[in-house]
């Protein structure tokens, strides 16, 4: 009897092991998970957790439990391709990132060759989508619409002539300074242009360049940790000429590291706030009362999620291709709103609006 019960329980742990490797279906969650970006890389895992949980809450997915792999590639583009390959190698059936247009280009690369849907919730780089893989797919705008608005606003509606334009050298943050100054055209004059390097904690020379040529505006594209500290030591150095910047700086992390007093003011580019979208106000109880507050890209990456999901099960297989074709198909009611792709995997409707910084607080504030 106690040989037969070992065996038994041997058994036992045999199957309960292969049943649960082909129980589950894995979803990958990449994006910066540490260093000073890690923000935007937890809201993309906190989003898409939720999506994840409400699936398995009903049953899972094709009658599997879904599990999350996370890929930290700490914005670095070396370390993206790395989790690329670890989430491929993984037999991940899709995945929800990368955050920075740098790590999510090189990184679709990997997942193009494996056929893996890829869904940024937060790239906004036109090249992410311009390189015709039929797998890329993003849930925001593009660089060259949120640059446009961001240009309109200033020459339109604050009557600017004097730019400043300083960057941070990657492809998202010269990609969407370019394009603002692309947009200007011959509006207004842009009477300094740089770049600084990401990490650096010390702008002071820069500004001291910036402010010798008395610009009216200075436009920073660029990721939070550096617009902050650029306001902080603009307004140190008398600097006051209001600053504008866009998705990658609209984050409550930018208002900590520059300070209320000096980050009151500033202009920011992102989609409109999700507050005001009846569809999202679920998913807002529900974010704030397990992680608090939202981010910017906590939706999107929730949307993505679910979207992901959906072409899954309505491909009723996790083979790529067939998950690819159905994202095609999809029209997706999101918590965001409709989300349709075009032939390139870009969002059809991305509307862009102007945001600014009040009272250590971001209020939408112009719409085009
Ligand atoms: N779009 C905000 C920053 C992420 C990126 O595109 O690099």
């Amino acid at each position: 009897m106690k040989k037969f019960l070992v065996v038994f329980f041997l058994v036992g742990i045999v199957l309960t092991g292969c049943q649960k490797k082909g129980d589950v279906i894995k979803i990958g969650v990449a994006g910066p998970m540490t260093g000073d970006q890690s923000k935007m890389g937890m809201d993309f895992k906190n989003g898409v957790s939720l999506a994840v949980e409400e699936w398995n809450s009903k049953g899972g997915l094709l009658g599997k439990k879904i599990e999350m792999m996370i890929g930290d590639d700490q914005h670095d583009p070396k370390q993206a391709v790395s989790v690329a390959n670890k989430m491929v190698n993984n037999g991940v059936a899709g995945v929800i990132g990368h955050f920075n247009s740098s790590c999510s280009i090189p990184a679709s690369d990997v997942y193009n060759r494996a056929g893996v849907p890829m869904i940024s919730p937060g790239s906004t780089n036109p090249q992410l989508t311009e390189k015709g893989y039929k797998n890329i797919f993003r849930v925001c705008g593009r660089d060259d619409q949120q640059g446009r608005v961001g240009a309109d606003f200033v020459t339109g509606q604050l009557k600017i002539r004097r730019v400043a334009v300083i960057h941070d050298k990657t492809t998202y943050g010269q990609g969407l300074a370019d394009e603002f100054r692309k947009s200007l055209g011959n509006k207004a004059e842009v009477i300094y242009y740089g770049g600084i390097v990401q990490g650096d904690k010390d702008f002071k020379s820069i500004l001291t360049a910036v402010r010798e040529k008395k610009p009216d505006l200075i436009f920073f594209g660029g990721i939070y940790p550096e617009m902050g500290l650029l306001v902080r030591q603009a307004r140190e150095l008398a600097l006051k000429a209001p600053f504008m910047s866009g998705d990658g700086s609209i984050d409550p992390k930018f208002i900590e590291i520059a300070g209320a007093q000096a980050a009151e003011g500033t202009y920011l580019t992102f989609s409109p706030d999700p507050q005001n979208i009846p569809t999202a106000k679920e998913f807002i109880g529900k974010y704030r009362a397990k992680y608090g507050e939202l981010g910017p890209y906590s939706i999107y990456a929730f949307d993505a999620a679910n979207i992901m999901l959906s072409a899954i099960k309505e491909a009723n297989t996790t083979e790529g291709n067939t998950i690819i074709d159905k994202l095609h198909s999809l029209e997706f009611n999101g918590a965001i709103g409709r989300i349709k792709f075009n032939e390139k995997g870009d969002v059809r409707d991305a509307p862009y609006v102007v945001w600014i910084t009040k009272e250590g607080k971001f209020i939408e504030y112009w719409k085009p």
